[in-house]
């Protein structure tokens, strides 16, 4: 038997797992020693449906060919060029291929490794920008308070997920943040987007009377917020958001790492809302999750404002070691080709209502006080438990992967994100898991 099927209690403590209940998790540890399509295997052998596309990323699922043999191609050809002042050519034509699909005038791409670094990345070109245009007094960052835009202290900074905060100092300076839209007095068990709160872009007027647009560099948030625990933008929000931004010179950066690539039936959720940001920042589904890879997208003016000085100096400061790595690139070429010849960036959008429907089936069992959905999205919002937030929720993570199915849990919120290729019956097989869930525990 392979060595990593017999993995002992005492062979964990040197790894610091990120964002786990590390002691919890390494006294009952939950191992994947494979997986397939639309499943994985643990290392006891059991198959364990998807519910989550790995961590929002896996869309076009598991160990797809064309992406496997991309990838053991290209590292056999050419493993590594460096990033700076060197090229190789199929970082250009990814490149090429990711303009394609974007948003009409989203014109270049900038790589990086992670939502992270992409997040980082579209804030100091915002504020760069401004710059280059001779605004260099425009340094505010206003993100929004719930939203999740990484770990780096960029994306701490305009997040507003206080446990990602609080532990981290004074963060950036110069941020402020609109309030988020969750009103579950109002909008409980909308299906798709909800009726209510679209007045709330409103409250970036008040920031911007506040500090003063000349001051402002970027409003960031994310179409739909994922991490915080799925929260919908309320109809006509985010037009709001893009003709204040637009009246007062201020970029709107959509930070659409887990909304990019077909999670709502539609390439980007600019393409699904019918706005387009300046900047969009995306990484996870861009090569499948399967090497690291994230991508920031840049409207020609942005990324022309740079253009100007003495042709042999460098114009933006910025890069990673491995931003467009030639083996990410090969996967994200291979996650391309995958997307394009099943459909997938669309085929949200077949499956959504019949997504829909299965969740909201959920209504009136125990626990459930939201249900929320749209795309390939969904959220069941479970009562926590008096004194003990998250509990009820993790137990049904735990018995939910004991009985075979991969769910997410952020609070006391279950998350689903099924890989794209989901069918209608996984689909069914997956909420009666949730469902035989919420009826098993306390
Ligand atoms: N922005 C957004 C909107 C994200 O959702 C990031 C930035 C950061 O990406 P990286 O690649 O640095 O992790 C994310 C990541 C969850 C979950 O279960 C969500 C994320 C990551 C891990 C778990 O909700 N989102
Ligand atoms: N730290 C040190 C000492 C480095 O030399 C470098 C890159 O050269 C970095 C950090 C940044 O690494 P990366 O480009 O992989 O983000």
């Amino acid at each position: 038997m392979s060595n990593r099927l017999k993995v002992t209690p005492n062979d964990l403590s040197a790894f610091w797992m990120p964002f786990t209940a590390n002691r919890q998790f390494k006294q009952a540890p939950r191992m994947f020693v494979s997986a397939k399509d639309m499943h994985y295997t643990t290392s006891d052998g059991r198959k364990v449906l998807d519910g989550t596309a790995g961590l929002w990323c896996v869309n076009a699922g598991h160990c797809r060919p064309k992406i496997t043999e991309a990838i053991q191609h290209q590292a056999a050809e050419l493993d590594y060029a460096p990033a700076f002042q060197m090229g190789h050519p199929i970082v250009f034509e990814l490149a090429n291929r990711l303009v394609d699909i974007a948003p009409k005038g989203m014109d270049h791409v900038f790589f990086t490794n992670s939502g992270s670094e992409s997040v980082e990345t579209a804030l100091k070109m915002a504020i760069a920008y401004h710059r280059m245009k001779g605004e260099g007094a425009r340094t505010r960052l206003i993100g929004r308070e719930r939203g999740y835009h990484g770990v780096n202290f960029g994306g701490i900074s305009v997040g507003g997920i206080v446990s990602n905060r609080k532990m981290f100092g004074t963060l950036l300076g110069g941020v402020d943040h609109m309030p988020h839209t969750h009103l579950p007095e109002k909008n409980a068990f909308s299906k798709g987007v909800p009726e209510y709160g679209a007045e709330l872009a409103n409250e970036l007027e008040r920031i911007v009377a506040l500090h003063d647009a000349s001051t402002i560099a970027a409003v960031i948030v994310e179409p739909v917020a994922g991490s915080t625990g799925v929260i919908l933008p309320p109809k006509g929000y985010l037009q709001k958001l893009r003709e204040i931004c637009t009246k007062h010179g201020i970029l709107l950066i959509f930070d659409e790492v887990i909304t990019g690539f077909g999670r709502l039936g539609a390439p980007f959720a600019a393409d699904y809302f019918g706005v387009t940001p300046d900047i969009m920042t995306t990484a996870k589904g861009v090569s499948n999750g399967v090497i690291p890879m994230g991508a920031v997208f840049v409207k020609k003016e942005i990324h022309d404002a740079f253009m100007t000085g003495p042709e042999h100096m460098i114009e933006f400061f910025h890069g990673y070691t491995y931003s467009g790595n030639p083996i990410a690139c090969a996967a994200a070429l291979g996650t391309l080709d995958t997307y394009k010849e099943e459909g997938l960036l669309t085929r949200g959008e077949e499956l959504a209502p019949y997504w829909e429907d299965a969740l909201h089936s959920l209504k009136g069992e125990p626990h459930v006080i939201d249900i929320r959905n749209i795309g390939l999205i969904g959220a069941i919002e479970l009562a926590p438990i008096a004194g003990s937030p998250t509990k009820r929720a993790f137990s049904a993570f735990v018995k939910a992967f004991e009985r075979g199915a991969l769910i997410r849990t952020t609070g006391d919120i279950i998350a689903l994100s099924p890989p794209l290729i989901i069918t209608k019956g996984q689909i069914n097989e997956l909420i009666d898991h949730v469902r035989e869930v919420l009826r098993s525990i306390d």
